[in-house]
């Protein structure tokens, strides 16, 4: 029983430090066209991390950033501020959904969501007070929408 326990408690902290050792980075480009008819975007513009990811932008065209939508932005995570022109990263640290947005662009719509985790035991309250602004909120939905298939 002792035994069990300890062997339980050693499996646990190795997943643990494997998980932060498998940490992974992920990229999205910051783009004028998917090449599909739509314009000024992240691609992808959804994405599933694990918590303790890193995500980069990288930007392919100028004239645009990648910064946090702070209304849907974990608590306790430094939000996202990328300069103009500028990759920029951000350690999704804690499990919760991320809103991205470029800033010049935002009121057309672009805009990228990022899940860590499982996303119902996070601020998903925060996601259901936001409200998209302008030309932001067709796109928004459809990310939503990706969020709960
Ligand atoms: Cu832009």
């Amino acid at each position: 029983m002792r035994f069990a326990r300890l062997a339980t408690m050693a499996a646990l902290s190795l997943a643990w430090a494997g998980s932060a050792a498998l940490a992974a980075e992920h990229e999205i480009k910051i783009k004028n066209t998917n090449g599909k008819g739509k314009f000024m975007v992240f691609e992808p513009e959804f994405l599933k991390v694990a918590p303790g990811d890193t995500v980069k932008f990288v930007i392919v065209d100028k004239s645009h950033n990648a910064e946090a939508i702070t209304e849907v932005w974990p608590e306790g995570v430094e939000p996202l501020k990328g300069e103009m022109n500028q990759d920029a990263e951000f350690v999704a640290e804690k499990p919760g959904i991320y809103g991205i947005k470029c800033r010049p662009h935002y009121t057309m719509g672009m805009v990228a969501l990022i899940v860590a985790g499982e996303p119902t035991n996070t601020n998903k309250d925060q996601l259901d007070a936001f409200k998209a602004p302008g030309g932001a909120k067709k796109r928004w939905d459809e990310l939503l929408k990706q969020l709960n298939p």
